[in-house]
């Protein structure tokens, strides 16, 4: 393993000493020959590389020791990595790395003692306090985000990292906002700082990194792609995995993109070309993408084992590559280092890589009640009573009842980018009119619900925005503009397409803040049109599924079924600090029963608090959504058969209200959960098995759930009908329940 051994074993001592005597000692140093690199800097390279190789192999170590649980090496990536270091500005510029980053982090700071807390899974591992596996990079006071294990996603956090940028050089009380928000005392910001991003070639295949360097470009962003290409993605090479087999001629195209390859083993090369790139990025507020081509001398990491796919011969080149023996080779060369000097550095290195070892072996665990720790904000509690209304509580369907649920989106909106600056709304077709010079000769888009209908307009292109067709982009860049600071409320046009950011809201945003240790926060309020109903809405514009959401711990789910609801809990998700997913039920968007005047600029309603619809003694429907109108029809329905139903919304789904469910069961001890989604696995199954758990005895009866058909919805109103659940399959399970 330790060919990092083999940079002393490849100099034999004598020609080292012979070299060091006659060059070192009488030649002039001409930093001419080295890119304008001094002797200091180019010996920080060395010993940079040689740490990080030496981290690697210790780890290697432990974990054959079973002292650590996991090992991902940086081997063979140090040469781009140390010359990148020289150039990039820790806590100054933003860092999105990944796991071979290691070379890079000891440049920016990060310690070895550090890097091998996070392998032993400390308590007091800065990056995620032992929640994240080794080499998933993170630090506040250095700007290095967390990187995910996702390979590919960070290409976009990045450029939402760069948009925050732009926007703060325009908007500087945003920057304010965001310096008093919790966790802000530490944000940054210079007006020619820039995004950092890097990953491997294999991570250049996902569609998030085409999504990122297109936004990148129609964005025109500062920010740095660096490809760290070894050839492989795992087992696969890359004539398997890039089209042509080069990234760099593949996006060469991109307006405004600055292209460079380099030899990823050859610092100073490396270091020539990134000052370069990393200047344009700098002065011209763009982006640049950085090819280096480097090797991965061990395998992909401790699971691996690439004598399966790789050669003896394959294994022998990529060894002639590796950057640590031919740079301390350079050195001893061109008279920069010494026998004795090398042999200085090394016994430094190694002497520091025991004393970081046996430290952090020796390092707390977290105690294992720690683990709901950073979940959720430990700073805002949506659910206090802070976010309770102001007396008093304002009418649902009183006199001048103004407003629809869509209409009272953007009014809200409105008044909130009134007083928060650090708020961004975007998405497809969200704002009036793209082309700001027809502005004033259309009626403007804002939305295909038009529920941002107006706020381009009002608040300029750069807080109202449209992007591409790119669900992941939108998440993705939200993400990346929200651990700056910002407070970005993006819409996904319809639930339907919600699937691409997935990955972004299941592996990203939800758990940025548990898996760094409540370093960092991705606030991100998204916005989603949801449901069916529509009488041709059909399979794709009908779609429900909120419990795939509610599953996430780290995010929470609301779903108000009436204008006063829907700007309530919107304007306490702005307000909160967590991520927040608004699920806006397009057939209730218009609907006159759902209506109501729009309240006071403070209305708030804190989350998991339930609204009782109708208050009765015989049988509880739990519902919410567009099934809260269809129960009160089925409750007056059924008083006149003298059955008294309970009706209760429960608005918010994470975290819902159990209270109001224990107290209604407790009263009625009868109960159906009633909801749009398809009933099997839905969100009426964890309602019901808590039911049956905790207030079995309360019961009177099993617990009902009505819910749509185990299907697609159809586009035939005949078969939606018969697909999504109505009034009279609710009436129908109520007179079973209230008759058993
Ligand atoms: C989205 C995603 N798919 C699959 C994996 C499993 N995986 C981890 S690393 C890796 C290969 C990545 O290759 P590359 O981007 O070339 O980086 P390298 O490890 O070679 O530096 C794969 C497939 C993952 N972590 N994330
Ligand atoms: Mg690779």
């Amino acid at each position: 393993m330790s060919r990092t051994l083999g940079v002393t074993a490849n100099f034999p001592a004598g020609a080292r000493r012979m070299a060091s005597q006659t060059k070192v000692k009488t030649a002039i140093f001409d930093s001419s020959k080295y890119h304008g690199l001094e002797r200091d800097a180019l010996v920080r390279i060395y010993r940079t590389m040689f740490l990080s190789r030496r981290l690697d192999d210790r780890e290697i170590q432990l974990k054959r020791q079973n002292r650590i649980f996991f090992q991902i090496s940086g081997a063979g990536h140090e040469g781009v990595l140390s010359a990148a270091g020289l150039i990039l500005r820790p806590g100054y510029d933003w860092f999105f790395p990944y796991y071979r980053d290691r070379a890079l982090m000891l440049m920016l700071g990060v310690t070895p003692y550090d890097m091998l807390l996070e392998a032993v899974g400390a308590k007091d591992d800065p990056s995620s306090g032992g929640r994240q596996m080794p080499s998933h990079w993170g630090s506040k006071r250095l700007n290095i985000v967390p990187s995910a294990s996702a390979t590919g996603m960070q290409w976009l956090h990045a450029v939402g990292a760069a948009e925050a940028s732009l926007y703060y050089d325009r908007f500087p009380k945003a920057l304010d906002q965001a310096r008093q928000a919790p966790l802000g005392d530490s944000l940054t910001h210079h007006s020619d700082e820039i995004a950092y991003v890097s990953g491997g070639d294999g991570s250049t295949s996902e569609g998030e990194f085409f999504e990122a360097v297109n936004a990148a470009c129609l964005r025109r962003v500062p920010v740095l792609f660096l490809i760290q290409d070894n050839g492989y993605a795992i087992s696969v090479p890359i004539e398997a995995q890039t089209a042509g087999g080069s990234i760099s001629k593949l996006v060469s195209r991109f307006p405004g993109l600055m292209v460079e390859e380099c030899d990823g083993a050859d610092p100073l090369e490396c270091y020539a070309v990134l000052s370069r790139t990393i200047s344009y990025c700098r002065t011209q507020r763009l982006p640049a993408l950085v090819h280096a081509q480097v090797t991965r001398p061990y395998s992909h990491s401790l699971s691996d084992d690439e004598n399966l796919y790789k050669t003896a011969e394959d294994r022998e080149a990529e060894a002639r590559r590796d950057p640590i023996p031919s740079f301390g080779l350079f050195l001893v060369r061109e008279g920069i280092l010494d026998e004795r000097e090398m042999g200085e550095i090394e016994r430094e290195v190694e002497r520091d890589v025991l004393d970081a070892t046996d430290r952090a072996l020796a390092a707390e665990a977290a105690p294992a009640d720690s683990v709901y720790a950073g979940v959720y904000s430990p700073d805002i509690d949506p659910t206090g009573p802070q976010f309770e209304a102001a007396l008093p509580q304002p009418a649902y369907n009183g006199p001048g009842k103004a407003k629809t649920m869509v209409e009272i989106i953007s009014a809200t909106l409105a008044d909130e980018m009134d007083r928060d600056e650090r708020i961004v709304v975007f998405g497809e077709d969200v704002a009036d009119c793209t082309r700001e010079a027809n502005l004033a000769r259309v009626k403007g888009k804002g939305g295909v619900f038009k529920a941002t209908a107006g706020l381009q307009r009002r608040f300029g292109s750069a807080r109202v925005f449209n992007t591409p067709i790119a669900e992941a982009a939108i998440v993705g860049r939200a993400f990346g503009m929200a651990v700056r600071g910002l407070r970005p409320v993006p819409e996904i046009q319809f639930f339907d397409y919600i699937w691409p950011a997935m990955m972004q809201l299941r592996n990203e945003l939800s758990n940025i803040r548990w898996r760094s240790a409540g370093h960092f926060k991705a606030p991100v309020v998204l916005r989603v049109a949801i449901g069916g109903y529509l009488t041709g809405g059909a399979i794709y514009h009908s779609q429900s599924g909120e419990v795939i959401f509610t599953h996430i711990p780290g995010l929470r789910v609301v779903m108000p079924s009436t204008a006063l609801d829907l700007c309530g809990l919107l304007r306490t998700a702005i307000r909160s600090d967590d991520p927040v997913m608004i699920l806006e039920h397009k057939h209730l968007y218009r609907q006159p029963y759902s209506r109501s005047p729009y309240p006071d600029t403070a209305f708030t309603i804190p989350f998991g608090k339930a609204r009782v619809v109708r208050e009765g003694t015989d049988v509880s429907i739990l519902t919410y959504g567009a099934v809260v109108h269809r129960a009160e029809v089925a409750a007056a329905e059924l008083a006149k058969e003298r059955i008294s139903t309970e009706v209760i919304d429960l608005r918010s789904l994470s975290p819902y209200d159990w209270e109001a469910i224990r107290a209604s069961v407790g009263k009625t001890n009868r109960v159906i959960v009633a909801y749009e989604d398809m009933r099997s696995w839905g969100y009426g199954a964890e309602i019901a098995a808590r039911i049956a758990d905790e207030l079995f005895d309360e019961l009177d009866a099993p617990v009902r759930r009505v819910a749509a058909t185990d299907t697609f919805c159809a586009y035939h109103p005949k078969l939606e009908h018969a697909i999504l659940p109505q009034t009279e399959d609710i009436v129908g399970a109520v007179r079973e329940l209230a008759a058993y």
